[in-house]
């Protein structure tokens, strides 16, 4: 049987299953944020799971042949069509009858979701297809050589957004896709990081209950992109979510709760570690820092302002 929602409470992190269904001797980095990430969902998703996996590291890292590091039935699709074969697997076995037996998964990057494959996800998220969609979103096209996407963060080095005369990083805001996901009110939107792995199960777990698609935006970070040493990635995943640079929340449908309450540490503190932005000067971190407290406050506010109109309706 798929993990049910009667069969799970969140529970506390030594209460997690010891199964693993995402194996060792794949070929990702030291310090990979994904591959730690991949070991998070797989194990909420349990046995009766279908992933489906878009091009990327996680797909590349794990199928090099003749092994496998996946332990559950996987479907690799195109860079940008892994919602619609999720939707194809909900209709098949719909017409099977064995819908209620499994849960379907997505795992895509950055580059897929808020990109190349965001036209399909949004009608598939239209159609109202019963399946969780889970975006590691580590801000880059790492698995091509870093390249920029709708997720890397303004300012920031990638191969595309180099530091020169002409640009000094990437030059516009990325792309605020939660958000945009959230205007198609599907029943379950959520961020996380790998930082905290007990939200993110929980929150696996959660979409799994809802009888519509889910979307769950999970901050990795990348070795190799961000540029740090590679014993940092859990500690950068939680200064991130501590400076504010990346909000815990979900909605619930239609109801915000923002998960974790950020520390509200300077965003310097999380710049300094990463050599992407090793070239920024203080007025580009203080621009930056004020950015963000403007956009965090504004989201709250807004989110909460819906919390309260439709509490009234
Ligand atoms: C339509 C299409 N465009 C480009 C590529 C080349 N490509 C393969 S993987 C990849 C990067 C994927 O980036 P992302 O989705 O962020 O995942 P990550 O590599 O960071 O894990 C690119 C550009 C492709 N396979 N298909």
């Amino acid at each position: 049987m798929a993990s049910k929602s009667d069969d799970w409470k969140p529970g506390n992190i030594r209460g997690l299953p010891l199964e693993e269904f995402f194996h060792s001797g794949h070929g990702a980095c030291a310090g990979c944020g994904p591959a730690i990430t991949m070991r998070m969902i797989t194990k909420a998703a349990g046995k009766d799971s279908i992933i489906v996996n878009a091009t990327g590291c996680m797909e590349v890292v794990s199928t090099k042949y003749p092994t496998t590091s996946w332990g559950l039935p996987w479907v690799h699709g195109a860079f940008e069509n892994a919602a619609p074969i999720a939707s194809g697997i909900h209709a098949a076995l719909a017409a099977q009858g064995t819908r209620a037996k499994h849960n379907i998964v997505v795992i895509a990057g950055d580059g897929a979701t808020y990109d190349i494959g965001f036209g399909a996800i949004s009608a598939a998220f239209e159609r109202g297809d019963k399946f969780t969609y889970i975006c590691y979103n580590n801000e880059a096209y790492a698995n091509t050589g870093s390249q920029q996407s709708g997720a890397t963060p303004k300012h920031a080095w990638t191969t595309t957004t180099p530091i020169g005369k002409i640009i000094h990083g990437k030059e516009v805001e990325k792309k605020p896709l939660t958000e945009i996901i959230a205007a198609h009110k599907i029943p379950y939107i959520a961020t996380a990081s790998t930082a905290y792995p007990l939200d993110l199960f929980n929150k696996i777990k959660k979409s799994f209950t809802f009888d519509g698609p889910s979307f769950i935006n999970v901050l990795t970070p990348c070795v190799l992109t961000w540029k740090y040493d590679s014993s940092l990635s859990v500690e950068l995943a939680r200064l991130a979510v501590d400076t504010g640079m990346w909000l815990v929340y979900e909605i619930e449908n239609g109801k915000f709760t923002l998960n974790i309450q950020p520390k509200g540490l300077p965003v310097k503190n999380y710049l300094a570690k990463q050599g992407r932005f090793k070239h920024l000067t203080d007025a580009d971190i203080a621009e930056i820092q004020m950015h963000l407290d403007k956009q965090n406050k504004e989201l709250v506010a807004e989110r909460e302002c819906v919390n309260k109109a439709e509490e009234k309706i």
